[in-house]
């Protein structure tokens, strides 16, 4: 077993390597932001997502909290038993509301969390069933698109897909396309997806969100180069990296880059070097924001009709129920 597991955490590192060589021998330089989260970078997460600037977070907590009871009701449906699936489902603090609530008008739904971390679907697994008596936990670890058909294969029940957070937004347009599109080739027509979108708003709020004055979202950026100095014996000099976020209003792309504040040489796995001149940059990450129009526009090229808008009480950000057309 243990040898299983090792080869399974070499094979993770050895992605991890390629993907870091491979971004820093591009042109323009690129690392991706799927490689923010390790332990501390789990952590950063949790305290940018209630820092005063960051705002998506408890705009989407609003929805959920507030909106839960016809947020059910569009999710139950005709009242027909169901699959509740949540891709990348966290500590589900935000699903929560609505497990509840479910539970409480005795929905007939199996959750099924799925995440990438073992850890947290072995917390989520123990955890909730305690913390909400009947309710009915299967949690699935590992890639989403595998565990989806391996949903699609356990049961018959009508899915709902939920990819909360605005996680959507950490790919590009084209690539949130094409994800949308992938979920709806793993579901029936009737299925559900209830989807969390980022809207584009003032640009000075969007912008101030991805660079708070704590310097939180900073070191969440340079963590990553941390990260590759532990894990792939690398020796990045971290205070030779600004941190440099953009938002543009007009495509409502916002991204975040890492700029070399001096000419350097960065040896990794103590052969490979990588060369940055001066104010090179390396581009981290991708947070887009989407129109209300341009997000129906998504979901009706992926396969899906909208049925509910659900907004918090500032509009700034969308939860989507899409039903696979
Ligand atoms: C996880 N994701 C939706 C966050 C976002 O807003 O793009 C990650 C993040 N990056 C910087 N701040 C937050």
């Amino acid at each position: 077993m243990k040898n299983i597991e090792n080869q399974v955490a070499e094979t993770v590192n050895q992605q991890f390597y390629t993907d870091v060589i491979t971004g820093l021998r591009g042109n323009p330089k690129h690392l991706s932001s799927k490689y923010f989260y390790d332990a501390v970078g789990d952590k950063l997460f949790q305290e940018l997502m209630s820092c005063n600037e960051y705002y998506p977070t408890n705009c989407e907590l609003e929805i959920f909290s507030q909106q839960t009871a016809e947020m059910a009701k569009a999710i139950m449906s005709d009242g027909s038993p169901f699959d509740l699936i949540e891709l990348g489902a966290g500590d589900a603090t935000k699903s929560s509301y609505l497990l509840k609530h479910l539970l409480q008008q005795k929905a007939d739904f199996n959750y099924l969390p799925i995440d990438i971390s073992d850890n947290i679907i072995s917390y989520l697994n123990m955890t909730l069933p305690v913390l909400m008596p009947g309710l009915k936990v299967t949690g699935l670890n590992g890639d989403y698109f595998d565990m989806l058909k391996t949903a699609h294969q356990a049961s018959d029940r009508r899915k709902v897909v939920m990819f909360l957070g605005s996680n959507i937004g950490n790919m590009p347009v084209e690539d949130a396309l094409d994800f949308c599109r992938e979920i709806r080739k793993h579901l029936s027509p009737g299925d559900q997806v209830l989807i969390g979108i980022d809207l584009k708003k003032n640009p000075q709020t969007v912008l101030a969100a991805y660079n708070d004055k704590g310097g939180i979202t900073k070191r969440f950026n340079l963590n990553l180069l941390e990260r590759i100095n532990k894990e792939l014996n690398a020796d990045f000099d971290i205070s030779a990296f600004e941190h440099y976020p953009t938002y543009d209003p007009e495509t409502g792309a916002c991204k975040s880059f890492l700029i070399s504040t001096r000419d350097q040489t960065v040896t990794i796995n103590g052969a490979d070097t990588v060369r940055f001149k001066k104010d090179e940059y390396v581009y981290m990450e991708i947070s887009q924001k989407y129109t209300v129009e341009q997000a129906d526009v998504m979901a009706k090229s992926a396969g899906f009709k909208t049925a509910k808008h659900l907004f918090d009480s500032k509009d700034w950000f969308l939860d989507a129920i899409w039903i696979a057309a």
